[in-house]
């Protein structure tokens, strides 16, 4: 039977649009650089690309993970089953921004920075400073701001408010309740879906527009900075926040997450790293973990012959809950951001900044920047200044193909693992 023709078109589409994003960073380089005009004309069509990527937010959440749910068939499965995916999902995120925790303190890129900062904006914001209220408002947020927690009132002002953990969670019981109403359901299922793969569909449009977006936030980031002369040093100093972060992505992807593999999946760490090699080049080229999902099944299930159910359970669910490298990016750039202003955080704001990191990655969809997005989480949650976040626009893209490396890297390793704790054996031909 001839090989499958969706790889070879698959990894030279997401190579074409890889060649195509780097020609788009350059390009904007350049323009924004030398042409600080010509910079923030193009600025639209950055704002233009974000804006469509934060409309499919809330659609891939709530679709993706009631159709992953509604396909489990028995639904005490779904409970074991279940509880170890999370546990896995929630310890390797936590470790992950703990590592960026610890590497950021210890290398402190924004300690005597030359990026100009605006003066602290007045902190109106309600400041969080004990575990207890920020646990508290991220379990039922905190209705004076309209913000809502993992248990949400108003389902409507969460899809308004992009509060993502409430649409999770509603999600998740939702595709319960669809599953356990058997043949009743089948139709429904069968039009959700058919939904979810539209928005799937729709993302793959949306990364043709990734190169004139990426164009547009580069350079028009660069040029509100002056241009090289004043992009320079901020790019000096962002310069050691990404190699915090790239440090810190490499030590847990290819430290801890191979080790799990190798430990706890019983897997050889090349050959399974081979096998996700496709999906990982379009992790990277896409930035988006949800464009990436069918490579990310295709790696896992069909190179490394993780079973069907483990994959289809595990996969889905990873893709939007998952984000290893979100939690460890979004741990160090909080830090960052305190640095810069000079706000010393003390350490029971920086184990906050762990669990609020750990939680807005669940919360951050499988789409570019969201990272970006949801960190303003973290940096509510220690009255941080969202401003921070426009200091960091102009390398987030990079970061971003970065993180969501990792991330689909953290899905791929935890498939292997539950498959084991699940006590489903890989075929004999894949175990060291
Ligand atoms: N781009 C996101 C993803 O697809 C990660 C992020 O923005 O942090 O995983």
């Amino acid at each position: 039977m001839d090989k499958p023709l969706t790889k070879p078109k698959a990894s030279k589409e997401s190579l074409i649009l890889l060649i195509a994003i780097i020609s788009a960073i350059v390009l904007g380089f350049i323009l924004g650089g030398f042409f600080p005009s010509i910079g923030i004309k193009l600025e639209i069509f950055g704002q233009i690309f974000l804006n469509i990527l934060m409309l499919l937010v809330v659609p891939i959440v709530v679709l993706s993970m009631i159709v992953g749910i509604s396909r489990i068939q028995n639904l005490s499965q779904l409970g074991t089953l279940g509880s170890k995916t999370l546990a896995y999902y929630l310890i390797t995120t936590a470790v992950a921004a703990s590592i960026g925790i610890v590497l950021v303190n210890l290398i402190q890129p924004g300690i005597n920075q030359t990026i100009s900062v605006n003066e602290l904006p007045n902190q109106t914001e309600f400041i969080t400073t004990d575990i207890s209220t920020a646990l508290r408002e991220l379990l039922v947020g905190n209705p004076e701001k309209e913000q809502q927690g993992l248990i949400g009132y108003n389902l409507f002002l969460a899809m308004e408010k992009m509060d993502i953990l409430p649409l999770i969670l509603f999600s998740i019981f939702f595709g319960a309740a669809l599953s356990s109403l058997g043949k009743k359901a089948k139709k429904s299922i069968q039009i959700l879906s058919v939904m979810n793969d539209a928005i799937l569909k729709l993302v793959h449009w949306v990364m043709y527009l990734a190169p004139i977006g990426i164009l547009g936030l580069v350079a028009a980031r660069i040029a509100h900075s002056g241009g090289f002369k004043a992009f320079i040093p901020e790019l000096l100093s962002l310069g050691l926040y990404a190699l915090t972060v790239l440090l810190g992505l490499a030590l847990h992807g290819f430290l801890f997450l191979s080790l799990l593999l190798r430990i706890l999946g019983k897997r050889s760490i090349s050959t399974y790293l081979k096998g996700m090699g496709t999906a990982l080049l379009n992790a990277f080229s896409t930035a988006s973990s949800t464009a990436t999902l069918p490579l990310t099944l295709q790696g896992v299930h069909e190179e490394n012959k993780v079973s069907e159910k483990i994959s289809n359970f595990v996969l889905p669910l990873g893709a939007t809950i998952n984000m290893d490298g979100t939690a460890l990016y979004e741990a160090v750039a909080a830090i960052f951001i305190a640095q810069l202003y000079g706000i010393e955080l003390t350490w029971i704001q920086q184990i906050i900044v762990i669990l609020t990191a750990t939680l807005a990655a669940i919360g951050a969809a499988g789409i570019p920047e969201a990272g970006l997005v949801t960190m303003v989480i973290v940096l509510r949650a220690v009255n941080l200044p969202i401003e921070g976040i426009g200091l960091l626009l102009s390398i987030d893209w990079l970061l971003d193909r970065f993180r969501t490396s990792i991330n689909v890297w953290g899905d791929s390793v935890g498939a292997a693992v539950v498959e084991k704790w699940d006590a489903e054996k890989p075929p004999k031909n894949k175990e060291i």
